[in-house]
């Protein structure tokens, strides 16, 4: 018994001492710290912003020039001034009256114009004509193993293709400033038409036969995507066009596009670049939002069945809430009402799915989420994102592996993030590089400032 006592002390005085434990004590002090910073100080001015911004994640705080698209909090995003309504007027379509070619919206990206059909079937061809992805790309994916997440294995294939930047060699080289923007042109545009390759190659080794479908050369981009992923149904080809183009950008400051403008601001080329901004995407608060969105959705069902009634899906909100969860697919860190991408995914809804479970579930869940999400007096915006909507409707067609929804949002995400990192270069953007201060130096200035 005495023997082990001594081993119990002998074990607490280790655990005192060793640097998780040390880390264990200090943390609740430094985030009282904090908190009293925050209560206290928040509304402080430091220049034109204030404490609060530097600690709330620099919401608010316009520090970075992006070309391609802005974001209204109100009425959401506009691509070079076009809305997603316009965008779907007026960029070509491959069915009449259908959705817009995301090639177009790359075209519109990069020169603020709406390209002609002739353009964007020009452009089309162009990047298929770029799409051979070199053979060493898939056997990185092979060495991982098949359960690694399809966001792991995407960035792994992402960083595989970086051997072949025309950017690193150029640099390399002693290209001049000046010129940077068009070995960044050349591997964003290789980047983009060899991303839907490389995202099918890894859902169908993780969830098919692992063996891959060749393009076929008579089909326009997102067409293409779905079609090597295994999924021909003409309505699936359109939902691909609409997916691409409403997530492929969102202004700079979400986490994927500022960190790729970041990581391309030290130079790094647009594979390096890129693969960060998938990293960043993969969170639950960002891109894998549409993955756990749809796990939730799926979850609902799977306890109550498809007959939910309101009060039921009340206490499944709540429930989510207080086992400290978020409700994934609501809320947005800009928007402060209900996202233009979810909208336009619910039309298409309306079109081609309105008796989908899922979608009825989701319609439903518009009336219920807001309202407690406000009861709870902290959500900023309770209304629905993008991510609410995707995966239930690439579930519909048979993409029902949620798990992947997030790599086609990566591979959309790429002619936003490319096409400014074009114009990073083009335009001699500089190195990137905020001020950070410490609670003491914040908490020395609100002391002085008040004296
Ligand atoms: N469910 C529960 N709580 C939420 C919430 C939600 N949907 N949205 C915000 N909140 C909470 C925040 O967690 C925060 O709580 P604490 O103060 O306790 O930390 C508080 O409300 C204030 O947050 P906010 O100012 O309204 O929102 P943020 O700018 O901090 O965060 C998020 C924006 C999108 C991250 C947030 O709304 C959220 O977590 N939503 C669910 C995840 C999601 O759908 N993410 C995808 C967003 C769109 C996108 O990037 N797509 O890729």
């Amino acid at each position: 018994m005495a023997f082990f006592r001594g081993l119990t002390a002998v074990s607490r005085l280790r655990s005192r001492m060793d640097l998780k434990s040390q880390l264990r004590e200090l943390i609740p002090e430094q985030q009282d710290r904090l908190k009293k910073l925050k209560s206290e100080h928040g509304k402080v001015q430091l220049g034109n912003i204030t404490v609060d911004m530097v600690l709330g994640g620099m919401r608010g705080i316009i520090g970075m020039l992006w070309e391609t698209s802005l974001v209204d909090p109100e009425e959401g995003i506009r691509f070079r001034g076009l809305s997603i309504p316009e965008c779907r007027k007026v960029l070509p379509t491959a069915v009449e009256g259908g959705e817009p070619l995301p090639e177009g919206l790359l075209w519109l990206l990069l020169t603020g114009k709406v390209p002609t059909k002739d353009q964007v079937d020009a452009l089309s061809k162009e990047l298929l004509a770029r799409s051979t992805v070199p053979a060493h790309v898939y056997k990185v994916i092979d060495a991982l193993p098949v359960t690694a997440h399809p966001m792991t294995q995407f960035t792994a294939g992402i960083m595989a293709l970086q051997v072949e930047s025309e950017f690193q060699k150029a640099y390399g080289n002693g290209l001049p400033k000046s010129k940077l923007w068009e070995p960044t042109y050349e591997d964003c545009l290789n980047l983009i038409a060899r991303l839907p390759p490389v995202a099918s190659y890894v859902y169908r080794r993780i969830f098919k036969d692992g063996k891959s479908i060749e393009a076929d050369d008579s089909l326009d981009y997102a067409a293409n995507l779905s079609h090597m992923l295994g999924f021909d149904d003409p309505r699936m080809l359109e939902l691909m066009r609409l997916h691409v183009t409403i997530h492929a950008d969102h202004e700079g400051g979400n986490i994927s596009s500022h960190t790729g403008h970041l990581v391309g601001s030290a130079l790094s080329d647009p594979y390096l670049s890129f693969a960060s901004s998938v990293n960043g995407l993969a969170g639950p608060l960002h891109g894998l939002a549409n993955q756990e969105a749809l796990l939730w959705l799926k979850s609902i069902i799977q306890e109550t069945g498809s007959d939910v009634t309101t009060d039921q899906l009340k206490d499944y909100v709540w429930k989510t809430l207080k086992s400290g969860k978020v409700v994934h697919g609501f809320g947005h860190g800009v928007l402060r009402r209900t996202d233009p991408r979810y909208l336009c995914q619910r039309e298409f809804a309306l079109k081609y799915l309105p008796e989908d479970p899922l979608f009825q579930l989701l319609s439903k869940l518009y009336e219920v989420v807001p309202p407690i999400l406000t009861e709870l007096g902290k959500v900023k915006n309770p209304w629905p994102n993008v991510d609410a909507h995707s995966g239930l409707l690439l579930n519909h067609f048979g993409l029902s592996e949620t798990r992947y929804h997030t790599v086609l949002f990566g591979v959309s995400r790429s002619m936003g993030v490319g096409s400014q990192l074009i114009w990073d270069r083009a335009l001699g953007l500089p190195l990137e590089r905020p001020k950070s201060v410490t609670m003491e130096w914040l908490e020395n200035y609100c002391k002085n400032k008040a004296a």
